[in-house]
């Protein structure tokens, strides 16, 4: 595998909401925080655009009263931009907007941009990267999904590593500043060939940090990041 690595310590862990003990959640977002997780990841879908429906706004809502964390929305649904201003409105730090769900995602990410937020297209695996050609330079990050969105708990694509290593490179070579962040079954395996390929940013789910009850963050999180330490320099 050639590999493209990043600095393993200015690597982000995103945590994905959808994947708490959610009968906890204030618990849960103070006790992520205090572990040093980076921000939270909240996955709203709409039963539409993907089979499942999951979070609403009030988790953002609840998430920014306990916590000083970054709050990124996921939107997996039709026509994001009935929302935007609502998550403003609610102190949302960035929105994802999904390639495949917007005709005109250039005005979508400039309305995101008036209304104060960080924006970020997401990109489901089978969706050729060449689509992004025109907005690298209006986001400041791309979601690479590794699994058809819809649910937590599945199996990542196998061209989601190559897929991630293309776009590093390309950002790299246009001098760009455009983050990777990397969604879908992000084990220490795995984690570590999508850091060697250039991924900034993981979103951890079940395959990680997020099993058991209760939750055990203080001794998850630094385990889960020791043995993706040493298996980035195995892979
Ligand atoms: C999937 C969603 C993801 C999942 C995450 C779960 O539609 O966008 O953010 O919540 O992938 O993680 P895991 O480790 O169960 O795949
Ligand atoms: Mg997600």
């Amino acid at each position: 595998m050639i590999s493209h690595i990043k600095d393993i310590s200015k690597v982000k862990y995103s945590a994905s909401v959808m994947c708490l003990d959610l009968g906890n959640l204030e618990r849960e977002f103070k006790s992520l925080e205090s572990v040093g997780i980076d921000e939270l990841h909240f996955d709203i879908m709409d039963g539409s655009f993907v089979p499942n429906i999951t979070l609403g706004f009030d988790f953002i809502k609840l998430a920014k009263q306990v916590t000083k964390l970054p709050c990124w929305a996921h939107l997996m649904i039709e026509k994001p931009s009935r929302y935007l201003k609502r998550l403003a409105d609610l102190k949302c730090d960035g929105i994802f907007i999904h390639l495949e769900s917007c005709l005109h995602s250039h005005r979508i990410l400039n309305q995101i941009h008036e209304l104060g937020m960080k924006s970020g297209v997401a990109v489901n695996p089978m969706t050729p990267l060449i689509e992004l050609e025109y907005l690298l330079d209006s986001v400041s990050r791309v979601l690479i999904m590794g699994v058809e969105p819809g649910y937590a708990g599945q199996k990542i694509l196998p061209q989601t590593f190559e897929r991630v290593q293309i776009l590093s490179r390309k950002i790299e070579h246009e001098g760009g500043a455009v983050k990777i962040e990397v969604d879908g079954n992000i084990n220490v395996v795995n984690g570590a060939k999508l850091i060697r390929m250039g991924a900034d940013i993981l979103v951890l789910g079940s395959s990680s940090i997020f099993f058991g009850f209760p939750r055990n963050y203080e001794e998850s999180f630094p385990q889960f990041k020791e043995e993706l330490k040493k298996q980035v320099n195995l892979v």
